[in-house]
């Protein structure tokens, strides 16, 4: 094939890697992806063609199309995930390893021809503003057309990048194949993957920051920007220059007075942070504004000026669609509403529309994930629980006006949560730096699903466990650091939504009314508020809180608030098991927060209570 790219970019280190992975993977055609609307809805008519899209009813969503993957290609797989570091002891005990070269054997093997019949396209993408300071640029190689079209959305794509790039600027190269090859004359399928779960690959080089996806077309297996480059890669360098590359999403508060107020806050999956991150005040919060930044991911750096700025890297949502609705997420809807998105494994109704459990009334009848005739009576889920809408950032009504900032915006609070039925309180504050590292590292959730009484938590460390690219003791050990590092440390917050009572109800209404916990966030870091010591952290008094507009007693808030001597100790007792899973790289800091927790903790009577602290 002849070279690539030459009328597209003098970049010579960019020029000879696509020669060297033309090469290799042994495309019938490159393309360069130009990012142009005209270039997109030819990708998409080619689509359509090949039955990978279907075009939805375009006066309900205009430029929309529905994607239904292979029943095997359905979500991130990390038993296949690889971190790729010198030793395994880099990688640490919680992610898959492989030495470099052994891998880089293993790549060179199944990569070889693997794109014969197909296209291969080349996405130069930036991952944040264009030209920003603290964003990155990355160059995809895919076979995926469907790749193509989500990073348009998700990511600053095409020329322009490779404009900003210029003759020697650096890129995080990242090579994806869908990991099917055709044969001369072989039909195409609309999915095509590799079926075989041990024919996956997601592997990540932290060393030479590189990126190589084999055999799946989905989410954060095929849009490398967004896990492997955004979260895992960029962990890495974020370790290696001093910054923070989180799972979180970012949030602005804007007071009624026009008093601007930034968080971010990381979850477990299935906590609602997209919910969280387009949060609609409640009543009794008439003048406040919550504005979104981003929902998924945050890039967090120390400034000059002593202030921590963040940019959301990414300019798409890709969201799990089953549970929102106008009620759980208005502003999600919203954002969907003018269309030029794209919908994958969800339900394809009579009337060219989308539909998926939670959404509201099911359709007498649709086409579910698979592509089978579906009807709310057929007993399994019309759309797949990971079905997904892509969606752009810029249409969200709250998109925050500094959202495209390259200079990003100042951080004063992180918020970590869980999904806890018990022991919990609904928030509390660390009281430094090094406790609330300690609050972070050792956060999780219930295993929804367990059976027997006592659930067990999944930790989750800062919701990175399955996106840290390095050691998570280290990662700890970094975030510590940040303490060194000149800037005026954001204050750090644990919240709960989940806390049940005897009967097993939600005490918390959630939603909307969590805007009431994020006003007290608020008026803390500004020092407008008070706040209890309690062993776990410091607390909101009842009439610390905003209560106009719900009516929640105060018997009520107790219940939320309390705190069990023998919960407490016993979390004690299971971060010092968690804690020995990291060996000599735990930070000692960490362990000496644990033995105070554990020492306030014996301290407390059986059943610490905020009124009597009040
Ligand atoms: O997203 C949620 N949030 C955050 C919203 C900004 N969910 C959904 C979680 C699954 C993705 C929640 N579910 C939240 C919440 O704050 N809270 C709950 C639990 C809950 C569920 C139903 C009710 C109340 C709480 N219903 C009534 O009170 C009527
Ligand atoms: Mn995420």
């Amino acid at each position: 094939m002849t070279q690539t790219g030459r009328d597209r970019t003098n970049n010579a280190k960019l020029l000879a890697w696509v020669d060297e992975i033309v090469a290799l993977c042994k495309p019938d055609k490159v393309h360069w992806v130009d990012g142009s609307q005209a270039e997109n809805d030819a990708l998409c008519e080619l689509m359509v063609k090949g039955g990978t899209f279907i075009r939805l009813n375009p006066e309900k969503h205009p430029n929309s199309y529905l994607a239904r993957s292979h029943p095997s290609d359905v979500a991130r797989v990390e038993e296949r995930t690889y971190i790729c570091s010198k030793t395994k002891e880099e990688a640490g005990p919680t992610n898959n390893w492989m030495a470099p070269d052994e891998m880089r054997k293993v790549m060179k093997g199944v990569f070889d021809g693997c794109m014969r019949g197909r296209t291969m396209y080349v996405i130069p993408f930036s991952m944040g503003p264009l030209g920003s300071p603290i964003a990155k640029i990355g160059i995809e190689i895919t076979d995926s057309p469907y790749v193509v079209v989500n990073m348009r959305i998700m990511t600053r794509m095409g020329q322009a990048v490779l404009d900003v790039l210029g003759a020697d600027g650096f890129f995080i190269p990242c090579v994806h194949s869908v990991g099917a090859p055709l044969a001369p004359g072989q039909q195409d399928v609309p999915w095509p993957c590799a079926p075989d779960i041990s024919n996956k690959y997601i592997v990540h080089y932290p060393e030479t920051y590189e990126i190589w996806s084999y055999g799946s077309g989905y989410g954060g297996n095929a849009l490398l920007g967004k896990k492997c480059l955004a979260l895992r890669i960029a962990s890495c360098m974020a370790r290696d220059e001093g910054w923070l590359a989180e799972h979180m999403l970012i949030l602005g508060l804007e007071s009624p007075q026009g008093e601007k107020t930034y968080v971010a806050a990381a979850f477990p999956s299935a906590c609602g942070k997209t919910n969280l991150a387009m949060i609609v005040p409640p009543n009794g919060f008439e003048g406040w504004k919550a504005l979104t930044v981003g929902d998924d991911i945050a890039w967090i750096k120390p400034q000059p000026d002593g202030t921590l700025r963040a940019i959301n890297p990414e300019a798409g949502f890709f969201g799990v669609a089953p549970g929102t609705s106008y009620d759980s997420n208005p502003m999600a809807m919203e954002t969907l509403k003018p269309g030029n998105s794209i919908y994958t494994n969800v339900v394809l109704t009579d009337d060219g529309d989308v539909w998926w459990e939670g959404k509201g009334p099911a359709p007498a009848h649709g086409i579910d994930w698979k592509g089978n005739d579906w009807t709310p009576e057929s007993g399994t889920p019309g759309a797949h629980p990971n079905a997904r809408f892509t969606a752009p950032a810029a249409q969200c009504p709250t998109i925050d006006p500094k959202w495209e900032d390259p200079a990003g915006v100042p951080i004063s609070a992180f918020i970590f949560g869980g999904r806890l039925s018990k022991n919990f309180p609904l928030v509390y504050e660390a009281f430094d730096w090094n406790y609330g590292v300690f609050m972070a590292a050792t956060m999780g959730s219930e295993a929804t699903a367990a059976a027997i009484g006592q659930a067990a938590i999944r930790r989750d460390p800062f919701a990175m466990l399955p996106f840290a690219g390095y050691n998570m003791a280290d990662y700890w050990t970094h975030w510590l650091s940040m303490a060194n590092k000149g800037v005026k440390l954001p204050t750090i917050f644990r919240t709960n939504w989940f806390r049940k009572d005897e009967n097993g109800k939600f005490i918390w209404p959630g939603y909307g009314q969590n805007m009431r916990v994020l006003k007290w966030i608020v008026d803390r870091v500004n020092g407008k508020v008070g706040a209890v010591e309690s062993p776990l952290g410091l607390m909101p008094r009842y009439e610390d809180i905003t209560w106009a507009g719900l009516d929640f007693s105060k018997d009520k808030y107790q219940h939320i608030m309390d705190i069990s001597r023998e919960g407490a100790m016993s979390e004690a007792k299971e971060i010092k098991e968690y804690f020995a899973t990291f060996g000599n790289r735990l930070p000692a800091a960490l362990e000496t927060e644990r033995q105070k927790l554990e020492k306030r903790a014996e301290q407390a009577p059986a059943v610490w209570s905020i009124a009597s602290a009040a």
